[in-house]
Formats: structure tokens, C-alpha cells, sequence
């Protein structure tokens, strides 16, 4: 191609991307959950951070509250994928709700990991972002021993009662590089630092990570289709950035896309988070059609199968119905 002849427009669409088993899992949970019992089905916050599978699933008469106590004794409530606290389980209990326990899998994992160095009485710093629901659900495991590392700049601060007993877990969903470099100060202050028994930033963050290195090396443009709290559809915007695309913005929807944003621009990569079905992503390609961008070449990082089985209870409910 000469200087002279402009080059084709197109996008990079990242693979893997979008929905990972534990969302797959959770928003099936309360699919069935209001097939098999009917509405309503109560939800403890957002079962997922994307504001259209919330809308979706709120038509089909699902609830979403804050907390159990606004669930009216004796109903039916799913607890999200992000995990939460044993007081949780004991309120929902206090109230004779009927449970169904959506948390990931992998974020149990991590619970477990926590309970089990807290028993051996070990000092737990969880990296992880305050206020998310998935830190507070961990946090809860074991409060007299965890304290939590948001980011570099809460490393300083640690105290803790003997630096030989201390290990550190974190958020499912955290930057793979950034937390490495969290680490790598932490254990600069604490030698002996214990590693977690396996990684606590899950597959599915790790992977949709890596593939959106390999897009965004190439593109000028990166848009990260996921809801403003999504964690890690977060993480995704800051990658790209990080990795070589000039600008890269989240959108919830193909509505969120504005046609300044490609001015000059012949390469766009896009990805999703964990929490986005993939008809949104399909919209954001449509919208790039529209303004130009037919070319769409899919970029496969990592190959993925994980699946998980449905929550235990309505595996059970729905062998006896
Ligand atoms: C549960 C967990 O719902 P998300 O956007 O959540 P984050 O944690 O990224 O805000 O994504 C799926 C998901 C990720 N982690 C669900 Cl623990
Ligand atoms: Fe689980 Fe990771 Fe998804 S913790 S919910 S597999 S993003």
C-alpha cells in the first residue's frame, strides 16, 4: 500500500470476551429460580454489574434490594455472584428466607482460603478495591484478621502483629499487573509474605486481560462494553490504555458510542466485561457498521471452557419437582 492510500477501517474484536461461567451461572439461577418458583424472586444487589441483564431480569419479575431485611419473611432470595458474608447467611436465616446462594465458585474459593488462614491465626492483607461487594463478602470470613490493600498507596500503612504469619489473597477481578506490583511492595516491607495457595484473580479476568493487550497494541480506539461498576470491565478501559491504544472508553450500550471518539481513527478494538451478554456487543458492532467500520476481525488470546454447575438448592428443587 503507498503512503497515499488510506487504510481500511476495521475493528479487533477480542476473544475471549463477555460472560464468564460464574455470570453464566448467577443469571441462570434466577432464570430458573422464577421459572421453578414463579415472581417474585428476590435478589441481593445486582446479580451481576450490568444494568441490562438487572432490567431483563426485573421484567421477568425478579427484585433487587440492598439488603435481606427489605425481603419479606419467608420469601425466596438469590445472593449475587460477587459472595457475601456469613452474617448475611445468618440474617437471611433470622428471617426464614428460603436462600439461593449464586457467589462464584471461585470467589467461595478465596472465602475459604480466608477462613483458613485466619484459623491458623495469620495476619490476611486482601487487595482489593473498598467498598466492592465481592471485598466486603471476603472481609466478612474472617474481620479481626483481614485488612485490606486498596492499590499501591494502602501498602505503606500495614501493620501487622507478627511478619512471619502473614499471607495475602485479593478480588477476583483486580489488574494481573497491578496487583503484581502491589505484591511486589508488600513484600518489600514483608519478606516472608505468604502467596495465596492459587491465584485469586480468577481465569476469566486474567484472560479477558490478555486479550485485550493483544487488540489494543493495534488499535487507535478501545471500547470496553460493561456497566460503570463492573470491576472488571473497569480494569479492561485501563489495559488497553496501558498497552497502546490512544483513548478507550466503557460503554454500557451501542448508545454510549459517539462518532467524535473515531474521528482519524482506522483500527477499533472492542471488548466486553464478565457481565455483558453479547447482543450488546453485538449493538456496538452494528454502530461501528454504521459509521464506516464493516471489517471485523475477531482476535482469539486464550481458548476457554470453564462451566459450573447451577447452585446446589435448585439443583435439588429441580430433581424433585
Ligand atoms: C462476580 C465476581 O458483575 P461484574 O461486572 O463484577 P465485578 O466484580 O467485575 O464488578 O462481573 C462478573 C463478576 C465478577 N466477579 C461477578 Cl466475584
Ligand atoms: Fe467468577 Fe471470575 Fe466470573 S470470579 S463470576 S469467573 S469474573
Amino acid at each position: 500500500m503507498d503512503s497515499e492510500t488510506p487504510r481500511a477501517r476495521r475493528v479487533l474484536l477480542a476473544k475471549p470476551r463477555g460472560y464468564c461461567a460464574g455470570v453464566d451461572r448467577a443469571v441462570e439461577a434466577v432464570e430458573r429460580a422464577l421459572d421453578q418458583y414463579g415472581a417474585p424472586i428476590y435478589v441481593r444487589k445486582q446479580i451481576v454489574h450490568n444494568t441490562h441483564v438487572v432490567k431483563r431480569l426485573e421484567a421477568r419479575g425478579a427484585v433487587f434490594v440492598e439488603e435481606t431485611e427489605q425481603v419479606p419473611e419467608g420469601a425466596i432470595v438469590v445472593f449475587s455472584a460477587h459472595g457475601v458474608a456469613p452474617s448475611v447467611h445468618e440474617e437471611a436465616a433470622g428471617r426464614h428466607l428460603k436462600t439461593i446462594d449464586a457467589t462464584c465458585p471461585l470467589v467461595t474459593k478465596v472465602h475459604n482460603e480466608a477462613r483458613r488462614f485466619a484459623a491458623k491465626d495469620y495476619d490476611i492483607l486482601l487487595i482489593g478495591h473498598e467498598g466492592h461487594e465481592e471485598v466486603e463478602g471476603t472481609a466478612g470470613e474472617a474481620p479481626q484478621h483481614i485488612q485490606l490493600v486498596d492499590g499501591f498507596d494502602g501498602v505503606e500503612g500495614i501493620e501487622v502483629r507478627d511478619p512471619e504469619k502473614v499471607v495475602w489473597l485479593s478480588q477476583t477481578t483486580l489488574s494481573v499487573d497491578e496487583t503484581e506490583e502491589t505484591v511486589a511492595r508488600l513484600r518489600g516491607r514483608f519478606p516472608n509474605l505468604i502467596d495465596p495457595p492459587s491465584d485469586d484473580i480468577c481465569y476469566a479476568t486474567s484472560n479477558r486481560q490478555t486479550a485485550v493487550k493483544e487488540i489494543a497494541a493495534e488499535s487507535e480506539l478501545v471500547i470496553v462494553v460493561g456497566s460503570t461498576n463492573s470491576s472488571n470491565s473497569k480494569r479492561l478501559v485501563e489495559v488497553a490504555k496501558d498497552y497502546g491504544a490512544d483513548a478507550s472508553y466503557l460503554v454500557d450500550d451501542a448508545s454510549f458510542v459517539q462518532e467524535e471518539w473515531l474521528d482519524g481513527v482506522t483500527t477499533v478494538g472492542v471488548t466486553s466485561g464478565a457481565s455483558v451478554p453479547e447482543e450488546l456487543v453485538d449493538g456496538v458492532l452494528a454502530r461501528l457498521a454504521e459509521l464506516g467500520f464493516i471489517d471485523v476481525q475477531e482476535v482469539e488470546s486464550v481458548k476457554e471452557s470453564m462451566r459450573f454447575a447451577l447452585p446446589h438448592e435448585l439443583r435439588r428443587d429441580l430433581r424433585t419437582a
